[in-house]
């Protein structure tokens, strides 16, 4: 029994119908009241990880009885039947660490294109961390660097399981709260341990590295590093789609596309098949990394098929500017 009557808490696991609150150095179980699920409006649930919550009592239990407005939202299209909905993945953050192996699974630039063009709408800092140096050709590494760098994101290059970069990570993560986020098998959970071991978070086996379609994490969930920092590990994701990014605002979350866009012939072109476009010269004289305009280009169409959008196949002649 709570001997003084709770108040407000921050969420550090959500289960189904009950979440896990941290106040001050307690932790437990908090079960969330049912009308948080009548207005849930677009969301797939009421609460997500780093919530700030007001708490009540009932029975002895503690309840949550609202959610607090948000300062931010990490958040993705749900998958499955769910998909027209919002699914919250992680609130009031300070940074995504968007977490991308080099080798086993190779790089991923769709999945790390995409987390980074959705936190840019969501207006959360994000940072590339490129694990797996250890089983990584250097060329491939500095390949990666540079591209990202002229995408102006920050990189870091690291081996979870040897330690190398671990101390630059340790710097980065030890203010505020950041989520580690990208594909299953990236080195999420190895990586929190290595950077607190006492938290012995289960890892895949080596024997099953190659093994797809299988999470080990499955929850998300908070944790205080030894050092200073919030550390939200995810379970890792198959596929990244963003939630609520009109695909005429794509072009304005691929930095360079945004740069470079300024000088094309029409200030609102897609970079598709208008004429003059800079984006398309960049590409072809090799000033923009191909990899970068695939993943804008099959994003966009699939913002266009959701949202509604100009046609897919090329038109005649210059009229999109009157199309919207
Ligand atoms: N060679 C190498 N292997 C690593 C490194 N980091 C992690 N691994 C291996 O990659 C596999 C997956 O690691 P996990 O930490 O379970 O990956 P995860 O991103 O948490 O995966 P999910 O929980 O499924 O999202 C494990 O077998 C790790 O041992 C690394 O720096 N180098
Ligand atoms: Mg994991
Ligand atoms: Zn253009």
């Amino acid at each position: 029994m709570p001997e003084e009557p709770p108040d407000v808490a921050r969420v550090v696991r959500v289960d189904a119908r009950a979440c896990e609150v941290e106040r001050g150095d307690e932790r437990r179980m908090a079960r969330l009241r049912g009308r948080l699920w009548e207005d849930l409006g677009e969301d797939t649930s009421p609460v997500a990880v780093g919530d700030h919550v007001r708490l009540g009592e009932d029975e002895g239990e503690w309840t949550v009885e609202e959610v607090l407005p948000r300062r931010n939202l990490f958040a993705r299209r749900a998958s499955g039947q769910d998909a027209d909905r919002r699914q919250p993945l992680a609130a009031n953050v300070d940074r995504v660490v968007v977490v991308n192996s080099l080798a086993q699974p190779p790089f991923s630039s769709a999945a790390a294109d995409r987390i980074l063009a959705t936190c840019s709408f969501a207006g959360i800092p994000a940072l590339l961390l490129l694990n797996k140096v250890d089983a990584a050709k250097p060329r491939k590494v500095r390949a990666v660097e540079e591209t990202y760098a002229r995408a102006g994101v920050e990189t870091l290059a690291v081996s979870a399981l040897r330690g190398d970069g671990l101390e630059a990570v340790r710097e980065r993560l030890a203010e505020g709260t950041s989520v580690l986020y990208g594909l299953s098998g990236v080195g999420k959970s190895t990586l929190l341990n290595a950077l607190h071991p006492e938290l012995r978070l289960p890892t895949r086996p080596p024997s099953r590295q190659l093994a797809s379609g299988r999470h080990t994490t499955t929850h998300s969930r908070l944790y205080l590093l030894p050092g200073g920092g919030d550390v939200i590990d995810t379970p890792g994701i198959r596929r990244f789609r963003p939630y609520g990014l009109p695909p005429h605002e794509l072009r304005l979350h691929f930095p360079e596309l945004r740069d470079l866009g300024r000088d094309c012939r029409y200030p609102d072109c897609r970079h598709v098949d208008e004429p003059d476009c800079r984006v398309r010269d960049a590409v072809a004289a090799g000033g923009l990394a191909r990899s970068r305009y695939r993943s804008y280009l099959e994003l966009l169409r699939e913002l266009e098929d959701i949202h509604g959008g100009p046609a897919r196949e090329p038109e005649d002649g210059p009229d999109h500017k009157t199309r919207r």
